[in-house]
């Protein structure tokens, strides 16, 4: 399987850490890829020209990040997303919370590094930071009720609070926030999150 990467996507992070956990890694070759080059060939295995987008080897396209890591998943016989019943609604419901986190702060990215100063706008960065402020509030209320084995909902929760902190650290998430700190100082020390530390290239 190949996958298209940035070193610093947060989504791909999320791909990456799942692989690991499934110990699916090594069998990931890595292709980089830089998603804003207007002349990229990656719309041609994703329309979307968004990474990650994970090609089989059959050719086929998976993307965007929780088809890949529902892939990866069943590859292994359901690990960390239950197959059926009310906690695989969870999982994927918290799966979609910490995306949604991650979304938001990517348009904030995009707003702060990539728009021309005149064109942006503090009512949508505003927006974006509510969002943010939001779903971390309702994380905090289900981080004391996570299982002590970790599922998808819980890596992509990890996955959000580590791009904050890689981006945005003067959001200062931990603030008002104990238990999901508490949780977040334990589960950041799983392999799989040590060994996709978002880190600007050099
Ligand atoms: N919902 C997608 C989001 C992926 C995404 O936004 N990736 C960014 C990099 S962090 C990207 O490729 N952006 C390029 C673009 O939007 O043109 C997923 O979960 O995979």
């Amino acid at each position: 399987m190949r996958l298209r990467y940035s070193p610093t996507s947060p989504y791909v992070r999320k791909v990456t850490a799942i692989a690991h956990e499934l110990g699916l890694f090594d069998r990931l070759e890595l292709v980089a890829t830089n998603a804003w080059d207007p002349v990229s060939d990656l719309p041609a295995d994703n329309p979307l020209g968004k990474v990650p987008t994970l090609l089989l080897d059959d050719g086929e396209a998976l993307y965007d990040s929780p088809v890949i890591c529902a892939y990866l998943d069943a590859l292994v016989g359901d690990r960390l997303l239950p197959a059926g019943g009310p906690a695989r609604w969870r999982v994927l419901r918290n799966e979609a919370l910490a995306d949604g986190v991650l979304d938001a702060a990517i348009l904030i990215f995009i707003e702060r590094n990539k728009r021309d100063e005149a064109q942006r706008s503090a009512w949508w960065e505003q927006l974006q930071l509510d969002t943010v402020a939001r779903a971390l509030d309702v994380m905090e209320g289900l981080a004391d009720g996570f299982e002590v084995e970790p599922d998808l909902g819980q890596l992509t929760f990890a996955c959000a609070l580590g791009y904050l902190d890689f981006r945005f650290p003067e959001l200062e998430w931990r603030q008002g926030r104990p238990a999901l700190e508490r949780w977040y100082q334990t589960f950041a020390s799983r392999p799989s999150l040590q060994a996709t530390t978002p880190r600007d290239p050099v």
